[in-house]
């Protein structure tokens, strides 16, 4: 309500400068919603926090934060089908399959619905652009060199992931095995998938102690699972025999690299994720050519590769000496 009589406020200030000769214009409420691949994920949340941040700085743009209670493509249809009813004015969507989505998306678009994907990608011709956190090829090195820094003899590694589709974590193990030959003696066994649903990522956890009872480590790329392995690995009493690591939230993970069943593990800022995605997409609703330079705000600018994609920053790596720095920002 606030909010309204604030932007009819600045709209009328603007119509009295556009009559007195000046270039300003009204602008219009705008409705963002960010769609994520579940909700009640601690990483999504704090992607939210970033966009809500956004929101406050542009002025006149509410954040509607939604996504299906697991992560399944269906379920993210759903909600996309009822945002175009609702008449959004953008989609940012973090997704849980490339492919799936891109008919009810290009929907959206036909409808004028600004599309763009972030964290997890849709395939070029559902989106008009993705932004990726960092770099694919560097994650995809950086959760391999996590575990193998600290197995100076080689030994067994497993990848715990999200789902089967998960454009964003099959992109980073096809890269990490993509330079595995550079870790001779580093032995990838098997990778299995938690679906991003803790109890599942905690069962396939134990399925691969299991199984590979000379694992070393077990590397999750995703916060839900890197979070699952660390407490069945505790509960299993196998710390200081397997390391977890991956990508994590440092709020999530303090415990785990206390107690020394992480000994390190990385990840990007999501609240800047969220942050630029929301800018990106305000943006590109208000008529920014997604050929040229993007804004995002405090975050700069990006310009798109020839797949329609941006790179935010580099991931950062927490353990021992600075979780405590990170653990009560996200
Ligand atoms: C989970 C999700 C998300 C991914 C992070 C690292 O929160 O799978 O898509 O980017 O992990």
């Amino acid at each position: 309500m606030k909010r309204r009589t604030f932007t009819s406020l600045v709209a009328g200030l603007s119509m009295a400068a556009g009559m007195m000769g000046t270039t300003a214009m009204a602008q219009d409420d705008m409705r963002i919603a960010l769609v994520v691949k579940a909700l009640g994920i601690g990483f999504f949340e704090a992607a939210a926090e970033g966009a809500n941040e956004a929101a406050a700085e542009l002025g006149g743009v509410e954040i509607i934060y939604t996504g299906p209670t697991s992560t399944t493509a269906e379920g993210q249809i759903e909600v996309i089908n009822s945002l175009i009813a609702q008449g959004v004015d953008a989609i940012a969507i973090s997704a849980n399959d490339p492919d799936a989505v891109v008919p009810a998306l290009k929907r959206a678009m036909d409808r004028g619905i600004t599309v763009i994907s972030w964290d997890s990608g849709v395939a070029e011709e559902g989106r008009m652009m993705h932004l990726n956190p960092s770099s694919t090829p560097l994650i995809g090195n950086t959760i391999l060199k996590l575990a193998a820094d600290h197995m100076p003899d080689g030994g067994e590694v497993a990848i715990l992931s999200a789902t089967t589709t998960s454009t964003n974590q099959n992109a980073w193990i096809a890269a990490a095995e993509e330079v595995l030959p550079n870790y001779p003696g580093i032995n990838l066994v098997a990778t299995v998938y938690g679906d991003d649903l803790s109890d599942k990522s905690y069962r396939e956890a134990q399925g691969l102690m299991q199984t590979y009872p000379d694992l070393g480590a077990i590397i999750a790329p995703t916060t839900v699972g890197i979070l699952a392995a660390c407490q069945a690995v505790s509960d299993a009493g196998k710390i200081g025999e397997i390391n977890v690591t991956g990508l994590g939230l440092p709020s999530e993970m303090a415990g785990c690299v206390e107690s020394g069943a992480t000994k390190s593990f990385a990840i990007w800022n999501p609240i800047d994720l969220g942050y630029s995605a929301t800018m990106i997409a305000h943006s590109l609703a208000t008529g920014t050519d997604a050929s040229g330079e993007i804004s995002m705000g405090r975050m700069g600018t990006v310009t798109l590769d020839d797949t329609g994609s941006a790179a935010m920053a580099d991931p950062f790596t927490y353990d021992s000496s600075n979780i405590d720095d990170f653990k009560d920002i996200f």
